[in-house]
């Protein structure tokens, strides 16, 4: 299957397609779907929504409304804004942007199992690379705001052609000179060597040995795949399989075209087995370790002795492996790299009029997103959970959830956490390595179904604060069906489930007192050692992280404040250990290192609010005193925070270029939380961002709010709402505590 060649305008500020006709269906557990719509008649039928205009960049023409006269008025009037974005089911949709390594799994997935993509998915994909190519250099990085690197350019590159842009198109020019003066596509890391060597433009040879057999080796051993992090053995699992059988795709002309393009010398004379340690030094984020190295020339000699029985019996678990996973997510997997990757595996193995082929195909839509500057792929389907959790305890927590206009928007999230919360563990569960998860909450759908400890954490809070603070229901004349249905069943999440979920927040635990993203700990430190993957780091095991611990902690805080009688003294031994992790996890310097947003400010905000809940305040406890004079000396003469991505890579504060709303909330809240004593910082914070406030209610995009493995920032662009809400309501009201001590 070849796609046809596209005429591509040279510049992609203009549209490639007519973004009137584009429209965001979100069905079932919270399903972001993009349709395009062919004819008119269909146009009149389903009009576009503000949510579709929005996040397609159209101009929602809003009248201005009422200047604020203080903080809350103005965090109501952001939620005036942000309510026009709430999906008809409850929940928040949104963009999850930022890897710029993901396109190239879906395009090269797809195209070597033969799967389309519709005309203007194509076009838009051509017009996002277009668009997101650095303005110096024409190359890509590793996410959006990253240097141009090998990995990036060469992959990306190769989407562009497979999609149907001529090798003569300027971007196309541009960029393979910044891939030649890289050196070329021999140098990519790992994961690229990997996807090029599918697409039989990289010879299998170049990469290092993958071998499926260490899923044979018994459970207990410490360097079993099972023991590590969740994503990586995913990942590692369709990829052996594919190293195993050395699958690439037939010679065609396009590939033929790509090993020409993607060198600077001819393909034919490269010398492969020398390849595979090659790593661009714009790539490099984790070299090799030593110990890698001596393991790997070990394996590379055992790879052509590779026993053929022993082999297929590996190859077999890892399908097994597959297909419990497929099953286990609707065909979503955990994530979109092992998902594409699975999908090329069920298409050799299954077959293209296989059921697998069909849902395989389908899903891949839900990592899909139309956004201004074109089509991306996602780093999840979504970021459903995250975004209703933050905004609901927003409004709890400011009172704006009590006003009438926004109660029935209260319950309607409600009802979307209550269909979301995952009631049993997986289809196949210690089969396919899973940790249980009835009880959870995951990170977007119900489907997709993995637990993640903090995502539980916040759901839990979010239902809590909502079924708890809701006596208003029974008192106040509803109008609206929805509350007549709520006010005859007003805990719509049972204790029963709370519980759940709290049993399994007490079993997440590490030895080390903090919790981890999606399971235990479950190997040991030295596996970071064996990183194979050069461009992130720390993800060969799970590790503790303030974040997921707080998060947990804090859920479970506000849970036996209601349920004082369910496991009381478990929570309190598990609360105790967790402080004492975040006592040891705070930098010399008052800090703690940030893991999953970016940086410092993140993870103060939610240490800040844990360590309040036990008591730990500036008053009251050196550990918040030192977080609130980490944050004061890095507050910037506008009163806002501004810290790069590259906080995240070195573990020390690197400032932004600019002040960034959303990174000033959180470090307002930290001290917030903390109840620093003192206005001033505050009050000057809350200038700044009501400064940047629009005139309807909303604020604009700055720059990327998340991370992940250290080193690739991802877009959280539902946060400059929920965090700015938040923070405001609360600083109205902690600002007029302060005052009412200063005058009393
Ligand atoms: C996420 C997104 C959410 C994030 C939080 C809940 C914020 C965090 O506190 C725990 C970890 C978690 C769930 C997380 C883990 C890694 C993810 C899934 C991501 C950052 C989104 C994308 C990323 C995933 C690894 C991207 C695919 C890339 C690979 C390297 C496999």
């Amino acid at each position: 299957m070849s796609y046809a060649p596209l005429d591509i305008p040279v510049s992609g500020k203009e549209t490639f397609t007519d973004y009137s006709r584009w429209r965001l269906r979100c069905s079932e557990d919270g399903r972001h779907i993009w349709h395009y719509l062919y004819t008119d008649e269909e146009c009149i039928a389903w009009p576009q929504s503000d949510i579709d205009k929005y996040w397609l960049g159209i101009p929602l023409d809003l009248p201005a409304l009422p200047a604020p006269k203080d903080p809350l008025d103005a965090a109501r009037n952001g939620y005036t804004f942000y309510k026009r974005l709430q999906d008809a089911d409850g929940h928040w949709p949104g963009e999850y942007g930022g890897p710029m390594f993901l396109l190239p799994g879906l395009v090269i997935g797809s195209y070597v199992s033969g799967m389309s993509f519709t005309r203007e998915e194509r076009l838009e994909m051509i017009r996002y690379l277009i668009n997101l190519a650095h303005p110096e250099d024409g190359g890509w990085g590793l996410h959006i705001e990253g240097q141009s690197t090998a990995f990036g350019t060469a992959l990306n590159y190769c989407v562009m052609r497979i999609l149907g842009c001529s090798a003569d198109h300027p971007t196309l020019v541009k960029a393979r000179a910044t891939l030649h003066k890289l050196g070329g596509a021999t140098g990519v890391p790992s994961w690229g060597k990997f996807w090029l060597a599918v697409l039989n433009v990289y010879d299998w040879d170049g990469n290092n040995s993958i071998p499926p057999e260490l899923w044979l080796l018994p459970d207990a051993i410490p360097f079993h795949p099972h023991r590590w992090w969740i994503h990586t053995r995913t990942v590692y699992v369709p990829m052996a399989y594919l190293y195993a059988m050395r699958f690439k795709m037939e010679e065609n002309e396009l590939v033929l075209a790509l090993r020409q393009e993607l060198y600077p010398q001819s393909y034919y004379s490269i010398n492969w087995p020398a390849q595979r340690n090659n790593v661009c030094h714009a790539d490099l984020y984790c070299p090799h370790s030593r110990l890698f190295d001596t393991l790997y020339s070990i394996l590379n000699i055992y790879e052509p002795c590779a026993f053929p029985p022993l082999r297929r019996v590996a190859m077999d678990k890892c399908y097994k492996l597959i297909v419990q996973e497929d099953e286990n997510t609707g065909y979503q997997t955990l994530g979109p790299v092992s998902k594409m990757m699975n999908l090329v595996v069920r298409t050799i193995v299954d077959g293209q009029e296989s059921e697998a082929y069909k849902l395989h195909r389908e899903m891949r839509k839900d990592f899909l997103w139309v956004g201004k500057e074109g089509m991306r792929m996602c780093g999840t389907n979504g970021s459903q959970l995250w975004d209703i959790a933050f905004i609901t305890e927003a409004l709890v927590e400011t009172g704006l959830g009590h006003e009438t206009d926004n109660r029935e928007s209260l319950i309607r999230a409600l009802q979307w956490l209550d269909q979301c919360q995952i009631q049993h563990n997986p289809k196949h569960y210690e089969t396919s390595y899973r940790h249980s998860t009835k009880g959870a909450w995951p990170f977007s759908t119900r489907t997709q179904g993995y637990t993640v400890s903090d995502c539980t954490g916040e759901g839990l809070k979010a239902v809590l604060y909502i079924q708890e603070h809701l006596e208003w229901v029974s008192i106040s004349p509803f109008p609206h069906n929805l509350i007549q249905e709520f006010r005859s069943s007003p805990k719509l999440v049972s204790e029963r489930r709370m519980c759940d979920s709290v049993d399994l927040l007490l079993g997440m635990q590490n030895p080390d007192g903090g919790f981890a993203s999606y399971e235990l700990i479950r190997g040991p430190w030295w596996l970071e050692m064996l990183n194979p993957a050069e461009v992130f780091g720390d993800i060969m095991i799970e590790h503790s992280y303030p974040e997921c611990t707080t998060s947990s902690i804090t859920a479970l805080s506000i849970f036996r404040k209601h349920y004082p009688y369910y496991r009381s003294a478990d929570i309190q031994r598990v609360i105790d250990h967790a402080v004492d992790y975040l006592h040891r996890a705070q930098t010399p310097e008052g800090g703690w290192v940030g893991s999953w947003g970016i940086c410092f400010t993140y993870a103060a905000q939610f240490a800040c609010e844990s360590l309040a809940l036990v008591g730990e305040t500036y008053e009251t406890s050196s550990y918040a005193k030192k977080a609130c004079e980490f944050l004061l000396r890095h507050q910037r003469t506008d009163g806002g925070w501004g810290e790069s991505y590259k906080s995240c890579e070195t573990s020390t504060w690197v400032e932004h270029e600019y002040t960034q709303v959303v990174q000033t909330c959180w470090a307002t809240m930290a001290l917030i939380y903390a109840r620093y004593p003192h206005s001033e910082p505050i009050e000057h914070a809350v200038r700044l961002v009501m400064s940047r406030q629009n005139p309807d209610g909303s604020w604009s995009q700055e720059a990327m709010e998340g991370i992940f493995n250290k080193s690739v920032t991802i877009a959280y662009p539902n946060f400059k709402f929920s965090f700015t809400i938040w923070m405001l309501g609360r600083a109205h009201l902690y600002l007029s505590e302060l005052k009412t001590r200063k005058a009393g």
